[in-house]
């Protein structure tokens, strides 16, 4: 046998030794986010079996079809925080308002934004999904969080990841002090360390977007993927395209091999489709900590001060060379 593996508790408590204080509470709360990973994985694998695929025939808050497994996926979210002594207060693409967990207070310290099930056109066709996280501490005295407590700037994130179900589970996280993948073993169900220190390269040669919307676009961004299939004598380019529909899997293999996912600004929703507090700003916490970028186009993702929880962003996202020189064309200052 090997070196015995590492498993992400393991991972969790021996970065925290070096932090005086700690009281556990943090890797408890990884713990659980790691156990609503794999009942969801679990869900997804037989979902084909047991009919929960299709529609639930209700809409959610924006106005988008809810598939059964969106809400599965959210469901257990809420019961596996429930009574963890952990979390006082969740938000969820998948719930209108916060869900404040009054049987954790005084004790749970954090706050939970995320996207239980991310990628949901791909659920009845068995592409990757995915599950992505913001972990928040509450300052606060006094009575439960406000819903604007949840409302907070990505550079006050204490962690964020995200989950990924494709031909393995994986968790991917940091808390500031890198960007660390586990991968699910389902023979003993532990996630195992299988990329520490994920450094991303500083440029790649793939892009990720719907060019289905190219039409839609600014010039400026037209004028960036176009840069992207064009030939040039060095080789570099053109870029492969690979789009799954599911931002947490193209953002993985972006952060694994480097490269540029784009949801950008149309003109007529300037400010494009992928929510601020639990989609862009937890992966540009963990692409930022890979060595990656990540902004509008125009401005960080990690300062801007959110109004509202489902909050859209446009989000370029990826190796550090790409988003800059896709900020270059979105911005006007490049044109070819
Ligand atoms: P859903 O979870 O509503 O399918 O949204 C997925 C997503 O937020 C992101 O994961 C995908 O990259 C993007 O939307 C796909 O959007 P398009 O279908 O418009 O390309």
């Amino acid at each position: 046998m090997g070196p015995f593996p590492i498993t992400l508790t393991r991972h969790i408590l021996q970065a925290q030794a070096a932090y005086p204080g700690a009281t556990g509470e943090f890797s408890a709360l990884m713990a659980q986010i790691g156990l609503a990973g794999k009942m969801i994985a679990s869900d997804l694998r037989r979902a084909g079996l047991i009919n929960i695929l299709g529609y639930t025939g209700d809409t959610n808050v924006q106005g988008e079809a809810v598939k059964k497994l969106d809400e599965i996926a959210n469901e257990i979210f809420v019961k596996v925080f429930q009574h963890s002594g952990l979390v006082c207060a969740l938000a969820s693409e998948e719930m209108e308002k916060p869900v404040k967990l009054e049987e954790n207070w005084p004790k749970g310290k954090y706050m939970l934004l995320y996207d239980p099930l991310d990628g949901s056109s791909n659920t009845d066709v068995n592409m990757p999904l995915g599950t992505i996280f913001s972990v928040l501490r509450f300052e606060g005295k006094g009575g439960l969080p406000s819903d604007a407590e949840l409302v907070r700037v990505g550079t006050e994130q204490v962690a964020a990841g995200y989950l990924m179900y494709g031909s393995s589970t994986m968790l991917v996280y940091t808390a500031g002090h890198g960007a660390h993948g586990f991968t699910l073993d389902p023979g003993v169900g532990e996630y195992l360390l299988s990329h520490e220190h994920i450094r991303m390269p500083a440029k790649g040669k793939v892009y990720a977007t719907n060019e289905g919307n190219y039409h839609k676009w600014p010039a400026g961004t037209q004028r960036y993927v176009d840069y992207l299939k064009t030939q040039d004598s060095d080789g570099e380019r053109p870029y492969s395209g690979r789009y799954s529909g599911c931002l947490a899997a193209d953002v993985h293999r972006i952060l694994l091999g480097g490269g540029v996912y784009l949801y950008p600004a149309e003109t007529d929703k300037p400010e494009g489709k992928l929510r601020l507090l639990y989609e862009a700003n937890p992966l540009a916490m963990v692409v930022e900590q890979a060595g990656g970028r990540a902004s509008t186009g125009v401005e960080p993702i990690l300062s801007i001060k959110p109004k509202a929880v489902h909050q859209r962003v446009p989000l370029v996202i990826g190796s550090r060379e790409d988003v800059e020189i896709a900020e270059g064309f979105i911005q006007g200052h490049r044109t070819s």
